[in-house]
């Protein structure tokens, strides 16, 4: 196994995400019926994201030493699931956001009742792509691995989480509140993304648990940072609306201690999120660059 430098991490995720939006462009047959559903769920799926899931369960596969092609539909999975979250994010009834990825969001496009089926047909058939009979898995991987992503995604993990956010509204900043809703609503889904590729890897236990650590202070990261970029990008750099936050009056990090106060709990994070990967016994440097990357990000 290789040791990866800054460069390297750039040119990893740039094939990775390249390789990924081919797969996930094969996801659904093409002409499948009906059309309207299926387009939708392509117009979200295949929309300029960062594939920031699916690219770190690729990275701690690749770190176990498992080929690209073995990991890949399970890498998707992760993604087919955080698309249907951003689409009924967007909906009226939730954000009711009219921009997503640089693009009018599913809603604005196919209507709301479509939009709500495009993202329950992704949630779904990000099951069916973990399930079907696949030779380089043991079936009772595949089991962890549904197990694994119907936590983080359901009640106990990103809808749990989401319904906080929802709640927390029309409450007053705490921080443990915030705590809650962003490992929830965003952490869940990134530290799964980790574990899953963990998983296909046959990482063991105490390394399962390092991988877990990683994955939930990058996930947590994540969101500070989002909320900050909220406040500090603009829509153009976003591909979705700026300033939407304060709009909605979400609880937000920068709106409880400011903006400085803020990028200090990111660097804090990640900072844990690296000593996590201390004693994991692998070559990390590529998910130290892929964690580094995510908190500096722009956009
Ligand atoms: C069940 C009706 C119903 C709704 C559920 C669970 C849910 C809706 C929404 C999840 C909450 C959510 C969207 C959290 C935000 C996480 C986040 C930071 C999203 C943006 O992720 P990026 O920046 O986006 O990785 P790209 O577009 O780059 O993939």
């Amino acid at each position: 196994m290789t040791e990866f430098s800054q460069v390297d991490v750039n040119d990893f995720l740039e094939t990775s995400v390249q390789k990924l939006n081919i797969y996930l462009a094969t996801v659904f047959a093409q002409n499948s019926e009906p059309q309207k559903l299926f387009d939708a769920m392509r117009y979200s799926l295949l929309a300029p994201g960062k594939r920031l899931r699916p690219a770190l369960c690729l990275a701690v596969a690749q770190t176990l030493g498992v080929a690209e092609d073995d990991v890949i539909s399970v890498a998707a999975a992760l993604e087919l699931v955080h698309a249907y979250s951003l689409i009924h994010d967007d909906l009226p009834a939730m954000d009711n956001d009219d921009l997503r990825r640089g693009q009018p969001t599913n809603h604005n496009v196919f209507g709301e009742a479509t939009a709500l089926l495009a993202g329950d047909g992704l949630l779904t058939h990000a099951f069916t792509l973990l399930s079907q009979p696949r030779s380089f898995l043991h079936p009772e991987q595949q089991l962890e691995l549904v197990l694994c992503l119907a936590v983080a995604a359901g009640p106990y993990g990103m809808v749990g989480g989401q319904q906080a956010d929802l709640a927390a509204e029309t409450q007053r900043p705490d921080i443990s509140m915030l705590r809650f809703i962003h490992t929830h609503k965003t952490a869940a889904l990134i530290e799964a993304a980790v574990v899953m590729g963990a998983i296909v890897g046959g990482a063991t236990s105490e390394q399962r648990t390092l991988l877990a650590s990683y994955g939930r202070h990058l996930g947590l990261a994540f969101q500070i940072v989002d909320d900050l970029l909220d406040v500090t990008a603009t829509t153009q750099e976003l591909g979705k609306s700026a300033g939407a936050d304060e709009r909605q009056h979400k609880m937000t990090y920068p709106a409880a201690v400011g903006v400085a106060e803020t990028r200090k709990m990111a660097d804090d994070e990640l900072a844990q999120a690296l000593t996590s990967l201390t004693g994991v016994g692998l070559h990390t440097s590529l998910l130290v660059g892929l964690a580094k990357m995510s908190v500096r990000r722009i956009h």
